[in-house]
């Protein structure tokens, strides 16, 4: 299979339309279509602090929908959904924008905006696996060993990484180099932890290259393992980008 993998969009629309048009697809019907039959991927967190959650919802539906795309959810993605169960959860860490898009809706639109993402969110899988398990597109990674299992430790890790429970001087959690040790055959790829350049290690491969944040908005072109980029529109905020050593 060949399939485009893009990194963690949260509402940067404009740049999701200018990253799809230089892979090469074709805008019709409001969704970008490969001329070629080549699928997209979704590592997760679509919405929250971006300017055009909403719609990067509808283009991302629209496309699983119709068999064009693959979705994972991201951590920001289980906590819209749980917002729009009508659980109570913080509006907070980028949620208060896709809230405030969502409420400027009128009614009827509120609702069918609300069904199309728990539809969304209910037909994706934790992470997929595809091309016969040698691809594999998780939110935040996975470890070899979890991969093939969908229990609650898997979930957490998927959505949030490889968290210890301790966090940073500044307040954020603590996340381990989990991609430093992989060392499964299948490729993994995923976003999460904002990274200045796209970083490919031990066949995983992080393309979160923090959009929202003034970065870029990246692809990976899976089998050929090529990165393509756009530049976000938004202001750089170096202090969000995580170096490796
Ligand atoms: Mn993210």
């Amino acid at each position: 299979m060949k399939i485009d993998i893009i990194g963690d969009i949260h509402g940067c629309y404009t740049e999701l339309v200018a990253l799809t048009k230089k892979l090469g697809y074709e805008w019709i019907n409001g969704m970008p279509i490969h001329p070629r039959g080549r699928k997209l991927g979704f590592v997760g967190d679509l919405t929250d602090r971006g300017p055009q959650s909403l719609q990067t919802i509808e283009t991302v539906f629209s496309l699983v929908k119709n068999g064009l795309a693959h979705y994972v959810p991201g951590n920001h993605c289980n906590k819209l959904y749980r917002f729009f169960l009508g659980r109570n959860v913080q509006i907070t860490h980028g949620l208060e924008t896709t809230v405030a898009e969502y409420v400027a809706l009128p009614l009827s639109e509120q609702n069918l905006m609300k069904k199309k993402f728990i539809w969304l969110y209910e037909h994706a899988p934790l992470y997929a696996r595809l091309d016969n398990n040698r691809l594999v597109i998780a939110h935040a990674g996975i470890r070899q060993d979890y991969i093939g299992k969908y229990n609650q430790k898997v979930k957490t890790f998927v959505l949030y990484g490889d968290i210890t429970g301790e966090t940073n001087p500044d307040g954020t959690p603590l996340r381990r180099d989990w991609a430093k040790y992989y060392n499964g055959d299948a490729w993994v790829v995923y976003g999460h932890t904002p990274v200045r350049k796209p970083r490919i290690l031990n066949r995983t491969a992080n393309i979160d290259t923090g959009c929202v944040f003034g970065g870029t908005l990246t692809a990976l072109r899976y089998p050929e393992i090529e990165t393509v980029s756009v530049p976000s529109t938004l202001p750089y905020i170096p202090e969000k980008f995580k170096e490796f050593n």
